[in-house]
């Protein structure tokens, strides 16, 4: 088996500063490529573990939106990504957590000159069913991210300032740009990586993205995993909320995290 990944000290105070991290090549061409295949399958309909994905999303031009969340039930190629235990493992070092669990993944696709903006948000604010900021963003770039491809971009260090209102429709034609506190010096940084590489966010860091302005797709697979130790918190809705209670085990309010809807990846039973 080969090792799991392990940052070192300076990365993981580069993380705790900034925001991210990001990861060259954790998976192969080989590998990009069967996942390029399985995710155009399910795209298709085609679902080869016998199940839909939970929420579909496929609009073509003029509104150019295709996202899928948890094609891991569909799919075992999407499944065996998402839940890798290479993620687990940075993801579980980054934010100091004994065990990750999945909270959902997302197929991103944006075509050639198409696609949505996707204003400037933080993941945890739409999350707030978790009670703990204790979650981690894996973005596996499926193509080679382009300046000019709709690269997501991170505004640096805001992941320090707390938590901010949504935004009022996040994938829209507006960038609405959040104002930040006089004096907080930041920096955009797009994430522009080869295809196979991963970015990892922490739950408030605020970030965006443009359209497709490039002849190329920008496709992405996004696992967003949490510490095994967060707790359930109703109060704000989210499709996680009535799907886990379509099985028997779920966690009542102000227990962990349990169930089939929020699979463990860490520590691994296998890679
Ligand atoms: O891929 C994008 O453009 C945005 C993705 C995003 O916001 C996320 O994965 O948290």
């Amino acid at each position: 088996m080969a090792p799991h990944p392990s940052l070192t000290p300076a990365q993981l105070a580069a993380f705790a500063e900034r925001g991210y991290h990001i990861h060259e090549r954790l998976f192969s061409d080989a590998e990009v490529d069967a996942i390029n295949a399985a995710a155009d399958r399910v795209i298709a309909g085609v679902h080869d573990k016998g199940a839909p994905p939970d929420v579909v999303i496929l609009r073509r031009a003029p509104v150019d939106l295709i996202k899928i969340d948890n094609t891991w039930k569909a799919d075992s190629t999407l499944a065996r990504t998402v839940l890798s235990p290479r993620l687990a493992a940075i993801a579980a070092q980054l934010i100091g957590a004994p065990s990750i669990r999945l909270w959902h993944d997302q197929l991103l696709d944006k075509p050639p000159f198409g696609g949505r903006v996707v204003t400037y948000h933080q993941d945890w604010a739409y999350w707030q069913m978790i009670a703990e900021c204790e979650t981690v963003t894996c973005w596996i770039a499926l193509d080679d991210v382009r300046p000019d491809s709709g690269p997501m971009v991170f505004l640096e260090g805001t992941h320090r300032l707390g938590l901010w209102p949504t935004p009022m429709g996040i994938t829209g034609d507006d960038a609405q740009k959040p104002a930040l506190p006089p004096g907080f010096v930041t920096r955009e940084v797009p994430v522009v990586i080869p295809r196979g590489a991963v970015s990892f966010h922490h739950g408030l860091l605020l970030h965006g993205s443009d359209r497709n302005f490039s002849p190329t797709r920008r496709r992405a697979l996004v696992s967003h995993v949490m510490s095994g130790e967060c707790t359930y918190r109703p109060g704000q809705e989210h499709q996680n909320e009535w799907i886990m209670k379509r099985y028997a085990e779920h966690p009542q309010p102000g227990e962990k995290f349990r169930g089939p809807q929020f699979p463990v990846m860490w520590p691994p039973s296998q890679d």
